[in-house]
């Protein structure tokens, strides 16, 4: 028998494509882009193309497991699922009677899921009381809090409005590897004759296909930005008429930060010349609606809040917010006002001990009264994608850890587990999504049953909430009644759609009207955050040398720089055998001198390394880089690489803003294997 399923893709992109699902005999055969979503507009990537063999891999777990060697060894035999919740909730009551219940944490973040599946296990160690993960500062709390501090918890310029544009800068953004649909939008603009400008350390497929490529220096965009507002202001091309009615604070930073940031200041800093800064001025200062599309990608490091700032005003200092077709998009998903706490708080504490998700390593290893004795991991895989993540795996190798890892596959992480529970993925669960790069809303319909005995997210929550005694509604209800107190508890567009139509809805457009809103404590686009002066952080955009990285620059010839990969989303697609060849075995890019230097030849297996530990990886030779920088796309598997994985080496300090990650801090060297 065959049929044809709506779903939604589950990973954690920022298109959040309408799906189209072929089953046949209970097998997902082939899966499309739905032509009905404007967005998705018919096709879907590369890598979701193969989700059926995602789904259907002969990798996935089977049954619920039970460790029988040595932590990391892998060596599980089969138990029921009695059993293992069995085991799980005993361990944890008797923690608890021990230890109390910030001895436990769950460590459930972005994963590749829905809404409901994504909050609900989030909402079970809430309701616990137990120590709280802060989630999201591997990714996007730098940018976000940055973004919210000067334009506030609101979504950005719908990408849709590009057909409106007159120019397009994607800065610090690879379209082609986390936004195809957003590329797909910009050819047919393109067309008319509209340029394409792209601002990134990196010469990325995106790059080589655009207009006009700038290889700016890692960690230099704010210098870049106030330098455009410099001559913006300079050459009279500041729209004073929109400052002064929707902004705040531009006056001081005109006045005490602008004047420094000469083209020539601009240009030793970021590596430009001084002709490319200012024809980049020219053409922002001149276009009537600039679109900026910004990426995460250059807020992860140590003063990346204060590059997401800069890049985040301009379109202030030129009054593209207010035009159709300008502005700036980092995110959407702010605009979409459902009451999550419906299933992320349920109840619980109003606070209780943090444990920020960048330094799993040191709460495992160091956190005290309690220490941490009981953590249970969910679509997530820390062992990898964590800085310091040799740090995490010597915490996961503690003997009195007790482990719980739910996924669909034995992850790096999962290796070190107690217990290891079967995951269906999204294909095998219905749920809400919303995109966070475009502004659409669906609820996906579950394709195929859940593969082997695997449990979905909201099924395994939910048993585990009851088991462990927690009253709140939320672990008994129905994903309907869940899904009727999220949109009841929300406001505006997202709310648009009765719950009971949503499920056969289809896509619902909930982009604002109108021009960029802000939702900052003055109402108006902030160039002056006294709510990050509050919090000792410099409350105008600002470019200064930090100087730890300098202190390591003097030490170490080479810093890292990190970037999505092509065919793979961190880890999510290691067990599909096709993918994993098409993005090759795990490499680093080096530019041709610093490889002549170090007589490297292209394709040779080489020691990247530096005081925290030493990985190795293949060597592709290539000018996509500046000398003395060491690319490494992706984060994969030990077991694909000649030797671990590239978060070994990367620190867990924090950003300047919102204690995310900093990964393009690391300096390093390379040298043969
Ligand atoms: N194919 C694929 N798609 C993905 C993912 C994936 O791993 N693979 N991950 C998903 C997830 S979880 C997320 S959060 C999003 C993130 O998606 P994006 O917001 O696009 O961010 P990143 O992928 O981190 O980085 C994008 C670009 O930033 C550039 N960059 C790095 N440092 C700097 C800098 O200092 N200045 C400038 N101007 N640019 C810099 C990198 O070279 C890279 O090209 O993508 C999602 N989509
Ligand atoms: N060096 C460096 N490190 C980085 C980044 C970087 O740019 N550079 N990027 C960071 C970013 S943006 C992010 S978001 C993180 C991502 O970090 P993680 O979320 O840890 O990475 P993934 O590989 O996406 O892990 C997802 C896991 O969930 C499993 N999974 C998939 N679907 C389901 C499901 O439905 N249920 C359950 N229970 N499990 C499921 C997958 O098999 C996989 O093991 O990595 C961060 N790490
Ligand atoms: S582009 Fe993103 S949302 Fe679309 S199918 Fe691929 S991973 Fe999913
Ligand atoms: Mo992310």
């Amino acid at each position: 028998m065959a049929t044809t399923i709506r779903a939604v893709c589950g990973h954690d992109c920022p298109d959040m494509c309408s799906l189209l699902v072929r089953v046949e005999n209970g097998r997902i055969a082939r899966i499309t882009g739905d032509p009905d979503q404007p967005f998705t507009a018919g096709f879907a990537c590369s890598k979701v193309n193969r989700d059926g063999e995602l789904v259907h891999s002969p990798e996935r777990i089977q049954t619920p497991l039970r460790r029988v060697g040595a932590k990391g060894e892998a060596k599980f035999a089969p138990i029921t699922w009695d059993e293992a919740l069995d085991e799980i909730t005993t361990r944890w009551r008797g923690i608890i009677a021990e230890s109390g219940p910030l001895a436990l944490l769950g460590y459930a973040y972005s994963a590749h899921q829905g809404l409901m599946n994504r909050g609900l296990l989030n909402g079970l160690f809430y309701a616990m009381g137990t120590s709280r993960l802060q989630a999201g500062t591997v990714c996007d709390t730098c940018c976000e809090e940055a973004w919210n501090a000067t334009v506030g918890p609101v979504g950005g310029a719908d990408p849709e409005s590009v057909v409106d544009s007159d120019l397009v800068i994607s800065w610090g953004a690879d379209l082609m590897a986390t936004n195809v649909h957003f590329w797909a939008k910009l050819e047919a603009v393109r067309k008319k004759g509209v340029p394409l400008i792209v601002i990134d350390p990196r010469r990325s497929r995106t790059a080589k296909g655009a207009d006009w490529y700038l290889p700016i220096r890692i960690g230099t965009d704010a210098a870049l930005a106030l330098g455009i507002m410099h001559i913006l202001v300079r050459d009279k091309l500041a729209d004073r008429a929109y400052l002064a009615q929707h902004t705040l604070g531009f006056d001081r930073v005109e006045q005490e930060i602008l004047p420094r940031f000469t083209p020539q200041h601009v240009a030793e800093i970021t590596g430009l010349s001084v002709a490319n800064v200012e024809r980049l001025a020219a053409m922002y200062g001149k276009a009537k609606a600039p679109f900026i599309r910004l990426g995460e990608g250059m807020t992860r490091l140590a003063q990346g809040g204060q590059a997401l700032r800069a890049v985040a005003l301009l379109p202030g200092v030129s009054g593209a917010y207010g035009r159709k077709g300008g502005g700036a998009m980092l995110m959407t998903a702010a605009s979409c006002d459902l009451d999550y706490n419906v299933v992320r708080k349920p109840s619980g504490p109003a606070s209780t001990r943090l444990v920020n998700q960048l330094r799993l390593g040191e709460a495992l290893l160091e956190m005290k009264d309690p220490p941490l004795r009981g953590i249970f991991i969910a679509a997530n895989n820390p062992a990898v994608t964590c800085p310091e993540a040799g740090k995490v795996r010597r915490g996961l190798m503690r003997d009195d850890l007790f482990t719980v890892v739910h996924d669909p596959f034995i992850s790096t992480t999962a290796r070190y587990a107690d217990i290891v529970l079967p995951a269906a993925t999204y294909l095998e669960t219905e749920d809400l999504y919303r995109a966070y790069g475009a502004y659409y809303m669906q609820y996906g319909q579950r394709a195929v049953e859940p593969q082997g005995q695997s449990w979905s997210n909201v099924q395994l929550a939910q048993a585990l909430g009851q088991r462990m005694g927690l009253k709140d509604p939320v672990f008994r209800q129905s994903q309907a009644e869940m899904l009727a107190a999220m949109v009841n508890g929300g406001s505006g567009a997202a709310t648009s759609v009765a719950p009971a139509d949503l499920p056969t809805a289809g896509p619902i457009n909930i982009a604002p009207r109108g021009g960029q809103e802000f939702r900052t404590p003055s109402g108006k686009l902030e160039f002056y955050s006294q709510a990050l002066a509050n919090h000792g952080v410099t409350p105008m955009p600002d470019w200064q040398q930090d100087a730890e990285e300098a202190r390591d620059a003097a030490r170490w010839p080479l810093r890292l720089l990190t970037a999505p990969g092509y065919f793979q989303s961190h880890t999510a697609f290691s067990g599909v055998s096709f993918l994993r060849k098409r993005e090759g075995a795990p490499f680093c890019v080096l530019h041709p001198d610093d490889a002549q230097a170090r007589s490297l030849k292209d394709g040779q297996s080489v020691r990247l390394f530096n005081d925290r530990a030493e990985v190795g990886l293949v060597v592709r030779i290539s000018d996509e880089v500046r000398p003395g920088v060491v690319l490494v796309p992706g984060q994969r598997p030990d077991s694909e690489a000649v030797s671990g994985t590239i978060n070994m080496l990367c620190s867990d300090r924090y950003t300047d803003i919102g204690e995310g990650a900093t990964y393009q801090s690391t300096y390093l060297d390379v040298k043969a294997w």
